[in-house]
């Protein structure tokens, strides 16, 4: 059991890597079809030839931020997690981050991290970054905090996020994504049940989405976003091979905020627990990144996203070994997830 729990640590690292990675090429371009992806993975898995690196982007350069924190600081440290985000982004600015993240970064810089929340909270006139960053971003916190109760977990995504993403819908995207890592993580491979996946993740966010004290409700806002979202979901998967792109884009969302994104990374993760028409993949970890590039917009964000929940819920044997070499940054995945995974096993409770 305790391999098997390694593996998926692994699955969802290099999960999240590769939907980055592979997904990248496709971000903002016209939707790819699927026989074109079918190529495209069909050319990367051939043994002999020899394509160019596939790149991370900003995705995985965060995702390494928030595991290498953790794993240096053994849990949550605020401070330690802004002043990684920062200098990994001076260090390499041209990972195609989003366009006013940037300004977060350069604030917390100018400022010394004298307030580590508050360049976020600034941002759009003060309403806040409702991005994906933050989500995209969160899968070493679900591995890390795993055996922790709900709240705690809730409540590191949720400050993790706020660092550079101050609105409910962006912080609350990091909360969801989050909890569906974990509970991939701990459904057992034979055993998951799509309406019980849903609806524990619905009980979640109910709480979670329930107006705090210190929360308002801006112009268009809903109080039950996500709530609502995955009831969409659950009654999308109902329709099961009925359901377009179209519908999934419209439903749900294929773009760079978060209610529009999450939502679809968890979609994909679970309508490629079946075969899908038309789709070729070796495996249904790789269908899942199939699925999620071929609803384009955000691809390498949402197959990210849907990588590191199938990764957790799969496990690393099911990601085949010749996509994986494809990806700059595997060796450091993979350390991680093993780093993570000890520390989360061998730290009662975890801080
Ligand atoms: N930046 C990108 N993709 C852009 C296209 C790249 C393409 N390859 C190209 O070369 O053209 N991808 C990366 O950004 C996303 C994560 O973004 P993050 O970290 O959330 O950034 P930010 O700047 O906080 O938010 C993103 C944009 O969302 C809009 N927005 C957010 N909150 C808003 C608010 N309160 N009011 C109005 N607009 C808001 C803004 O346009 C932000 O710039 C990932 O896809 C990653 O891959
Ligand atoms: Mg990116
Ligand atoms: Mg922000
Ligand atoms: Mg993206």
């Amino acid at each position: 059991a305790v391999e098997l729990l390694v593996g998926r640590f692994r699955g969802s690292m290099v999960g999240a890597l590769m939907g980055d990675c592979l997904g990248a090429p496709f971000e903002a371009e016209p939707r790819a079809a699927r026989s074109v992806l079918n190529s495209y993975f069909k050319r990367l898995s051939c043994p002999d030839i020899k394509v160019p690196y596939k790149a991370y982007t900003d995705d995985t350069a965060m995702t390494r931020c928030v595991a290498l924190s953790l794993i240096q600081e053994k849990g949550y440290n605020a401070e330690d997690m802004a002043k990684r985000f920062v200098k990994e982004f001076y260090a390499e600015p041209r990972r195609g981050y989003g366009s006013n993240v940037v300004d977060v970064f350069a604030a917390l810089r100018i400022s010394k991290f004298e307030d580590v929340y508050g360049p976020a909270a600034w941002q759009f006139g003060g309403s806040g970054s409702y991005g994906n960053g933050g989500a995209m971003r969160v899968a070493p916190v679900a591995l890390f905090y795993h055996p922790a109760p709900d709240q705690k977990v809730v409540s590191v995504a949720k400050d993790m996020a706020l660092i550079t993403h101050g609105n409910r819908l962006g912080y609350n995207g990091a909360v969801l994504q989050c909890l569906a890592i974990r509970e991939a993580l701990h459904t057992p491979t034979n055993q998951l049940d799509v309406v019980k996946f849903i609806q524990s993740l619905k009980e979640m966010m109910k709480k979670v989405e329930t107006l705090g004290e210190d929360e308002i409700l801006e112009k268009g806002q809903i109080e039950f976003e996500y709530t609502g979202r995955l009831s969409r979901l659950a009654s999308l998967m109902e329709r099961g091979d009925q359901v377009s792109i179209d519908a999934v884009e419209e439903e749900l969302g294929n773009d760079i905020s978060a209610h529009r994104s999450v939502p679809t990374a968890i979609y994909s993760f679970l309508r490629a627990s079946n075969s899908i028409p038309n789709i070729e993949a070796e495996t249904a970890f790789m269908r899942t990144i199939h699925y999620a590039i071929s609803l384009g917009g955000d691809t390498d964000t949402i197959a990210s996203m849907a990588g590191s929940i199938a990764g957790a819920f799969y496990g690393i044997a099911e990601i085949p070994e010749s996509l994986q070499r494809h990806c700059e940054g595997l060796a450091e995945a993979i350390q991680q997830a093993d780093q993570l995974h000890s520390l989360a096993t061998n730290t009662h409770p975890p801080p």
